[in-house]
């Protein structure tokens, strides 16, 4: 404890110095345990808020990944949890990025974001108006398996709710084709560094540079700051001054879908948002098919899988292999080197040698296999890039919900062993029992906000028994 030691130099990046104070370990149960009291006590009756301090509210990806923890409890909790996420969803299909509650403690609210005039907007809960990737059919598919494998009730309660809101989530991926998919990459087009979940990544560190906040940015107080032990753990207020201007730019046209794409000054097709598009669309399809709902609509579903898959893999580097954003405001490629760019891992496409490449890439010194991680989970940003940061949010950090969406990808391509691995190593990082946001690659010690809801789902998911094998 407490000693200080050099990492981070195996491949030649940069020397980085860090206090290790690793916690406890928990055993098994007890971490389960745990884990199930977070999602109680982040649970408002009818949502589960993404954390108690930073995140009062419900957030549409997070809320997924929470599903599939709760599934792990209670198979109506977490129907309850994704049917309050969809009577959310707008007029158009979109599924908003943040339903709000009437908690204040979080910046911006409901009035900064000012979608009461939209006329798609859900007319019982006030929402943002932007939204983030389309992870929830990938919930839907888990809860049914989980729900199959406890009893015959609950398997009749989950394919009943996956049958009878197939068609919202049908209808949210029709919103993403009609209306984001922009330019000829055939990727998936985010209008705010928000929507692809990963907010202050390097990944939109040029198309931000290129945001210029006008001098008419209504005043605000950042309440993120005061909710973590360390603001260098957050964005930068200057990241912030975008992120807020983005949402002018977006109100003033009333967020409606043509005019955002238009007008915002952040336009990027997002590789990552499009892996799990095409890996949803297709899990959507699948479920379609079980279900026995309308077969053309499946056949729409697996068309969109296909094109978005091949999108990815055309995006990917011919030196590195590894898939890149594209700014689509200025007409170039992104190859910033972040865990964004093992997208084809997710959905496929690539082709089998390049993805032995780029599975080799992953588990190499570079990223999973660098020498001085605590655990061997592919960080946010390679350790050895330039623009890493080990304490800084998406900027470094190893994301626990993000080593479970590639452990269940692997294990659904019949990866098992790798699969097994990222679990083994995800339940090592988490195995405190403090449930952070984020991690510390080289000390494992958590970050961010604790007691994350969407990190004790996740484990306990993993701490089920029939994991990944079965999956
Ligand atoms: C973070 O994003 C929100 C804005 O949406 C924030 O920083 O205020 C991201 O990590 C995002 O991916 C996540 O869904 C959200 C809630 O956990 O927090």
């Amino acid at each position: 404890m407490g000693t200080t030691r050099a990492a981070g130099t195996a491949a030649g990046g940069p020397v980085i110095t860090t206090a290790e104070a690793r916690p406890k370990t928990l055993p098994t149960s007890a971490l389960a345990e745990r884990a199930a009291v977070v999602l109680r006590d982040n649970d408002t009756g009818s949502l589960v808020t993404a954390s108690p301090k930073l995140y009062p509210h419900m957030w549409s990806w997070d809320a997924a990944f929470i599903a599939i923890g709760l599934a792990q409890l209670d198979i109506g909790r977490a129907v309850a949890e994704l049917d309050t996420l969809l009577a959310a969803q707008w007029s158009d299909g979109m599924i908003p990025h943040i339903v709000f509650t009437s908690a204040t403690g979080y910046f911006p609210g409901p009035d900064r974001w000012g979608t009461d005039a939209a006329p798609q907007r859900p007319r019982h809960v006030r929402t943002s108006g932007i939204c983030q990737p389309p992870v929830h059919a990938i919930a839907i598919r888990r809860i049914v398996d989980v729900a199959r494998r406890t009893s015959r009730v609950d398997a009749a309660l989950a394919e009943g709710f996956a049958a009878r809101v197939w068609q919202r989530l049908y209808r949210w991926h029709r919103w993403i084709i009609r209306y984001r998919i922009v330019d000829a990459s055939g990727l998936v087009a985010i209008v705010h560094g928000w929507e692809s979940g990963m907010d202050n990544s390097p990944r939109w560190d040029e198309p931000y540079s290129r945001v210029v906040p006008g001098t008419n940015l209504p005043p605000y107080a950042r309440l993120d700051v005061l909710r973590v032990d360390d603001p260098a753990e957050r964005p930068s207020d200057d990241d912030y001054d975008r992120y807020l201007w983005l949402i002018e730019q977006l109100r003033g046209v009333n967020y409606e879908p043509e005019a955002v794409v238009n007008t915002s000054d952040f336009l990027v097709a997002d590789t990552f948002a499009t892996a799990l598009f095409a890996l949803a669309s297709d899990v959507l399809a699948e479920l379609g098919e079980e279900l026995a709902c309308d077969r053309d609509q499946v056949a729409e579903l697996r068309q969109w899988a296909a094109r978005a898959r091949r999108a990815v893999a055309l995006s990917c580097r011919p030196d590195t292999g590894m898939a890149a954003d594209r700014d689509i405001r200025y007409g170039n490629w992104i190859a910033t080197p972040t865990l964004a760019g093992f997208s084809p891992l997710l959905c496929g496409g690539a082709g089998d040698r390049a993805e032995a490449a780029l599975l080799s890439t992953l588990d190499g010194p570079d990223w999973s296999g660098h020498p001085d991680l605590f655990a061997a989970v592919v960080p946010s940003v390679s350790p050895c890039a330039r623009r890493f940061d080990q304490r800084r949010y998406w900027r470094g950090p190893q994301w626990p919900v993000l080593a479970w969406l590639f452990s269940w990808a692997f294990a659904r391509r019949g990866w098992t062993a790798q699969a097994a691995r990222l679990r083994e190593q995800g339940l090592r990082l988490t195995a405190d029992g403090s449930f952070g946001e984020y991690y510390e690659p080289f000390t494992g010690s958590p970050l961010g906000s604790t007691n994350q809801s969407w990190t004790a789902a996740v484990v306990l998911d993993w701490l089920a028994s029939e994991w990944p094998s079965a999956l």
